[in-house]
């Protein structure tokens, strides 16, 4: 729990860096399974598993090869995981989630983004309620640090306050690409702040808040479990981008069925189909 003044800070600044979000236990554990799921992807040269929709579970950087592996992404761990679906179940930072948006609070989708040393992948600024919208923006993104991230190994970097501003188009030229046009990054970058932290920390963050990360120039890895929640009167609108058969379980406090909706305007997402999260955003 938080007081009031850190609450506060999230508000303003749509963003809050809780160090200890994760005992030492839970981090072993999530990393030991990382490692395994690192370990298996060796012996494969192209994106593979399943999730509920068909698309692959685990997701390959070009360039992976056996000595170097480069497993940038695994969708919904909580599904193959028994140490990632308790975290994302119960953990510390899902009580400062519960304080902020709480305090009925459900799950709706989580991944692992891994950058392994050297990894040219970046993340394009976006906007992730740009991805599936609900009938109000209360939807915290939770993305605790499985490694040490530093200036070097592509730490996450947040615009202040862009959740209070407008939400950007994330359509160009008829293809929805996940990310803000180039126009708009250059913008805002000079406002960008580098979230650095110890490995167990995490950042939250508002769904509105305009935020990427540039690629992996060190020899350590960055690996990042995102798990993203909504208050429970925010429904979605669309299906779920990372679909999961815990979509909607209730994590914090308990089911009402009220619906709370704001008024905004954005243009619908394209519901996913083949394409995974980086191959649409090389559309970009
Ligand atoms: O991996 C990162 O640094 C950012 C992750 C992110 O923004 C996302 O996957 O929506």
């Amino acid at each position: 729990m938080v007081d009031k003044a850190v609450l506060d800070r999230y508000w303003n600044d749509g963003y809050l860096f809780l160090p200890d979000a994760l005992t030492p236990g839970e981090l072993r554990a999530l990393n030991d399974d990382f490692e395994a799921w690192k370990d298996e992807s060796r012996e494969q040269t192209e994106a593979y598993g399943e999730t509920l929709d068909g698309r692959a579970r685990f997701d390959l950087e070009p360039g992976h090869t056996a000595e170097h592996p480069a497993l940038r992404r695994v969708a919904s761990p909580v599904e193959v995981s028994d140490v990632y679906l308790e975290v994302m179940r119960d953990n510390a930072a899902l009580d400062v989630v519960a304080q902020l948006i709480g305090p009925n609070i459900e799950y709706n989708n989580s991944k692992i983004n891994s950058k392994q040393p050297g990894a040219a992948t970046e993340v394009k600024f976006h906007q992730d309620f740009l991805f599936q919208p609900h009938t109000n923006e209360d939807l915290i993104a939770v993305l605790f640090f499985l490694d040490d991230v530093t200036e070097e190994n592509g730490p996450l970097e947040v615009i202040p306050e862009t959740h209070r501003g407008p939400m950007f188009d994330h359509w160009h030229d008829g293809v929805y690409t996940g990310a803000v046009a180039p126009e708009v990054k250059a913008d805002h970058i000079d406002n960008a702040v580098s979230v650095y932290g110890q490995a167990g920390s995490a950042c939250l963050m508002h769904t509105r808040l305009l935020h990427g990360s540039a690629l992996n120039q060190s020899g350590r890895p960055r690996t990042l479990f995102i798990a993203e929640y909504r208050a429970e009167d925010s429904k979605p609108l669309q299906v779920n981008h990372l679909p999961s058969r815990y979509d909607g379980e209730v994590v914090r406090g308990e089911r009402t069925n009220r619906v709370r909706c704001s008024s905004y305007e954005m243009e619908f997402p394209e519901v996913p189909t083949g394409a995974s999260f980086f191959e649409q955003q090389a559309k970009a």
